[in-house]
């Protein structure tokens, strides 16, 4: 699974591609939701059993080890690839 940034608009909002790992059912889906939905700055968070994957909308001010924090609080985790993946192409 990649991660990627998917979109930035007008410079300022950020859509992020976060794989998640650990989820096994739909309500998997709704605490990752939850809590990425949570975090101060994160604008729409939608998760994709599926695929495993969470596409999350920022405001850009949002640290990416924040998301990541809020993931780990939710019970799941986010590969550790994936995060190298997803610092370079944020920058941040
Ligand atoms: Mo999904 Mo239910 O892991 O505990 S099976 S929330």
């Amino acid at each position: 699974m990649t991660a990627a940034v998917v979109s930035r608009v007008a410079g300022q909002a950020v859509g992020l591609r976060v794989p998640i790992s650990g989820m096994t059912c739909a309500s998997c889906v709704g605490r990752v939701e939850r809590g990425l939905g949570a975090v101060p700055g994160v604008q729409r968070a939608s998760v994709n059993l599926a695929t495993e994957t969470a596409e999350v909308f920022t405001d850009g001010t949002v640290a990416l080890r924040t998301l990541t924090q809020a993931v780990e609080g939710s019970g799941y985790s986010v590969p550790e690839r994936a995060i190298d993946q997803l610092k370079t192409d944020a920058g941040n």
